[in-house]
């Protein structure tokens, strides 16, 4: 079975020989070689050409024997297509950022994939490059996410701006969340086309409504996404950071994955939402700055806790820029070594 079946296996809860391994933010900081690239270009210049996107894309596969490649991009490409401007310097600043119905308006809604060809154009390069071998997925912010960013100007600590948006111009926040979503629909079909094997949905912030917004706010519009891409029967996997409080809420939304960050163990995951729930996660990044034995033994732990069925075998968020490329090695290698026949406990 080969990197790319196994993939495509595990999402559909299918038989597989091991789970296959990715690992969230698998290309950029952490590697020395994407440090190296960064001397030469900037952030934007490496997303928005093609060579150097494919380029980024492959470095992790270079090294690491991950089943999975992801594409080299961002989730602020949206916001850029509609025609904010996104500046990187370390963080990322939104402008003008959207602070009511006008700033909507100015939005350039309509032509958005003709504005994001460049990602189309890097798949390709990449799809050709790992033919039938490895699995390679595409990417997109959920709605919630990409308009925190929109609407905050950059990354937030309160989202003080997105919430009063929110409370006291609800129809405002709709007609904001309805534009991301329906760019983001028409961008995932455009991965899909030059394809991708399956696509993420990144709510890395959905975690910081309460299960009541998160129905009114989020839900509606990932699940709207994930209904318009049903007939390409290409797997969503939805990653929330911090699902456990929201489980059942993006079971609900209808994705073929979940994305299961660190907080709340796979085990318990299956238990509230059934045996069948198939996960991608969900070992903390921290732990890749313990000993290589160690991050071994709480990967074949984790492993253990799923049997290896339905399961993709990830980190819980993605990998910091500090990691040590020991502690990837040692994820990795451990993934590999399992095996459903029963792991020695180190
Ligand atoms: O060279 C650099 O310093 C740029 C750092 C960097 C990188 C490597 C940014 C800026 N984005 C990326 C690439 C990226 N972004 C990928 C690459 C593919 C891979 O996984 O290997 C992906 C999937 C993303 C997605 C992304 N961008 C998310 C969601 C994922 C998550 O970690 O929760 C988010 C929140 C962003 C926004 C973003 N892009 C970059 C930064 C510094 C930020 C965070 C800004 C903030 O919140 O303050």
């Amino acid at each position: 079975m080969n990197a790319r079946q196994r993939f495509a296996n595990a999402c559909r809860g299918l038989p597989v020989d091991r789970p296959p391994v990715w690992l969230m933010r698998q290309a950029g900081r952490s590697l020395p070689e994407y440090r190296a690239l960064r001397e030469h270009h900037e952030f934007w210049e490496l997303l928005t050409t093609p060579e150097l996107a494919a380029e980024v894309t492959r470095q992790p596969l270079r090294r690491f024997e991950v089943d999975a490649a992801i594409i080299f991009s961002d989730i602020l490409v949206i916001p850029a297509a509609l025609g904010q401007k996104v500046l990187f310097g370390g963080g990322m600043t939104l402008t003008p950022p959207i602070r009511g119905a006008n700033g909507i308006a100015a939005l350039k809604t309509s032509g958005t994939n003709g504005r994001l060809e460049y990602v189309a154009e890097a798949l390709k390069i990449v799809r050709e490059e790992l033919a039938d071998e490895q699995a390679l997925l595409g990417f997109a912010g959920a709605p919630f996410t990409v308009a925190s960013y929109m609407v905050e100007g950059g990354g937030s600590k309160s989202y003080s701006r997105l919430k009063a948006m929110m409370y006291r111009e609800p129809a405002t926040y709709e007609r904001l969340l309805s534009v991301v979503t329906d760019a983001t629909i028409e961008y995932l079909q455009l991965q899909i086309e030059c394809g991708v094997d399956a696509v993420q949905l990144f709510d890395s912030w959905a975690g910081e409504l309460s299960p009541d917004d998160y129905r009114k706010y989020a839900q509606p519009f990932v699940k709207r996404i994930i209904e318009q891409l049903a007939p390409t029967e290409t797997p969503v996997v939805y990653f929330i950071n911090g699902i456990g409080n929201l489980l059942e809420e993006a079971k609900a939304c209808g994705p073929a994955v979940l994305g299961i960050d660190w907080r709340v163990s796979l085990e318990e995951v299956r238990r509230r939402l059934g045996a069948n729930t198939i996960v991608q996660g969900n070992l903390d990044p921290g732990v890749l700055y313990a000993e290589p034995a160690e991050i071994r033994r709480r990967t074949l732990a984790m492993i253990d806790e799923t049997g290896g069925r339905g399961h993709i075998a990830n980190l819980g968020h993605g990998v910091a820029p500090d990691t040590p490329l020991d502690g990837i090695y040692a994820f990795v290698e451990a993934v590999q070594e399992w095996n459903s026949g029963g792991n020695e406990k180190v």
